[in-house]
């Protein structure tokens, strides 16, 4: 673990704490896991939105490090989150699947969030007796770098993305990407997922900003400062999903699942409601693949988890629509009577033993986003595989930044082409058992190996040297 001289500071969109019925506690996934050992050896402190109608506590018990709320009005909510993050940003950095909507109100609201931000990290920065560390996370605050430089020239600043960044066409379209590319260059570090990302970053800049040299890795101003670019690919926490695999709660699950999926091969998709994952062209795949060989009717079973998401945004209410209308089509063409229907799907999220149930149960894992920043279902899918003794099949888009990780270990698909990803389907039901053992295992190594804690390091390691300069 990273060994830090200074307290730590993190700025993201949200904080890190949910309420559940028996009161609040720190939320699970990856990032707020390998967090907390760094916060609570050097102590800091998390701020975020607080859209909790009661109001966050300062502390929950089980994560000692303070909570900064910054309180949003309905309008601030409107503009800032649901319009420009989630209809400008959204679109315009996962290569356009839908229109990026240009709107100057949701922009001037996103500043002057962006401003609320910085204030309520100020407030934060001035209570502690060293300057801290700051990290910031996503797309959410791109303009916090630079508006925290200015009051507190002595911290050091890093910054993670944790969505792809795209190619400097793509960036010149949005009228203030003076502003956005601005912002971020006032950190010391800037983290991405993958060398791509990080590549289409400088890119950006040398095409769009003047005075920028780049040098390998670092980013020089026309005034001196330098700023680290880093390619660090977000993980999650393999033992405790290697852990979560086989624990009593999932087998007990899985029992059930093997019950009532018995005697056919499962494909599993499990993805937040959003338009890119690849949900529409997933379904379209397998419709077509039950078409063209009637023989796995009844053979193959489909599970689709979809979680809700962003259901203020219009765009995320007609996919749903499209999704549903899609399954139902589904199910109408090719359920026997009498026989189970070929699509099951859930608009909900599952508790994590189901999750992890799910994983173990399915033949084939169909990862296919359009486009996606990292995709942590793959490494989850892979690690509890392996930890349980499975042999399943990962089925990978190209355009995610997994794939980059896990070579040809996955079956690789462009979700893009329906037909092909229908035939790779077929593929995948062949793969010889041995041949799934030894993907799955060689995958879930590459997971442990650099798992969210190494992430973490190597951000931290990035802010630390990034700020002490050449
Ligand atoms: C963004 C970027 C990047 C899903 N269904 C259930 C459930 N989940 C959990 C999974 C996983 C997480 O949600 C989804 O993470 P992803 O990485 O797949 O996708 P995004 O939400 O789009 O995340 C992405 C990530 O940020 C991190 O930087 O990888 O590219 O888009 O952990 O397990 N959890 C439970 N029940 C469910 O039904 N409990």
């Amino acid at each position: 673990m990273q060994q830090l001289e200074r307290p730590l500071v993190v700025i993201a969109n949200r904080l890190p704490v949910s309420r559940g019925p028996e009161g609040w506690h720190a939320s699970s996934g990856g990032l707020v896991t390998a967090m907390r050992p760094v916060i609570e050896q050097v102590g800091g402190a998390w701020v975020g939105w607080d859209d909790d109608p009661e109001g966050v506590p300062r502390r929950v018990d089980d994560f000692s490090c303070d909570l900064f709320p910054v309180s949003l009005s309905q309008a601030e909510v409107q503009g800032y989150y649901h319009g420009f993050a989630n209809r400008t940003i959204w679109p315009l950095f996962h290569d356009l699947v839908v229109e990026p909507v240009i709107d100057r109100g949701w922009w001037r609201t996103y500043a002057e969030v962006n401003n609320r931000f910085a204030d309520a990290a100020a407030q934060v920065i001035e209570e502690l007796d060293t300057p801290p560390m700051l990290w910031i996370q996503d797309y959410h605050l791109m303009l916090l770098p630079e508006l925290l430089r200015r009051r507190f020239p002595a911290s050091p600043i890093g910054f993670f993305l944790h969505i792809p960044f795209p190619p400097p066409e793509l960036v010149a379209r949005l009228p203030w990407r003076d502003q956005l590319l601005h912002g971020l260059l006032a950190a010391d570090s800037l983290g991405f997922h993958t060398p791509r990302y990080r590549d289409n970053f400088a890119s950006s800049v040398q095409q769009l900003v003047s005075g920028v040299t780049v040098m390998g890795d670092t980013l020089v101003m026309a005034d001196g400062h330098q700023i680290r670019t880093g390619a660090h690919p977000i993980s999650i926490d393999a033992d405790e999903f290697a852990t979560l695999a086989t624990s009593e709660a999932t087998e007990h699950e899985l029992d059930e699942l093997k019950e009532q999926f018995s005697g056919r091969k499962v494909f599993l998709g499990v993805d937040r409601l959003d338009y890119t994952k690849g949900i529409r062209h997933r379904l379209q795949s397998i419709e077509l693949l039950l078409e063209r060989r009637p023989e796995l009717r009844g053979e193959v079973a489909f599970v689709q988890i979809a979680v809700p998401s962003r259901d203020d945004v219009k765009e995320y209410r007609e996919l749903r629509q499209q999704v549903e209308r899609e399954v139902g089509r589904i199910n109408g063409r090719f359920t026997e009577p009498g026989h189970d229907v070929p699509v099951h799907y859930f608009y909900r999220s599952v508790p994590r033993e189901a999750l992890a149930a799910y994983y173990r149960l399915a033949d084939v894992m169909c990862v296919t986003p359009l486009k996606d920043g990292m995709n942590l279902v793959a490494k989850e899918f892979v690690t509890v595989q392996a930890a349980a003794g499975e042999a399943g099949v990962l089925m990978l888009s190209e355009f995610c930044g997994t794939a980059i990780e896990f070579g040809d270990d996955a079956v690789r698909c462009n979700p893009f082409d329906v037909e092909g990803q229908s035939y790779l389907m077929e593929t995948a039901l062949q793969i010889d058992d041995d041949d799934r053992r030894g993907r799955i295992a060689r995958m879930a190594d590459a997971v442990h190996e650099r798992d969210v804690y190494r992430w973490v390091d190597d951000e931290l390691a990035d802010i630390r040297r990034g700020s002490e300069g050449p």
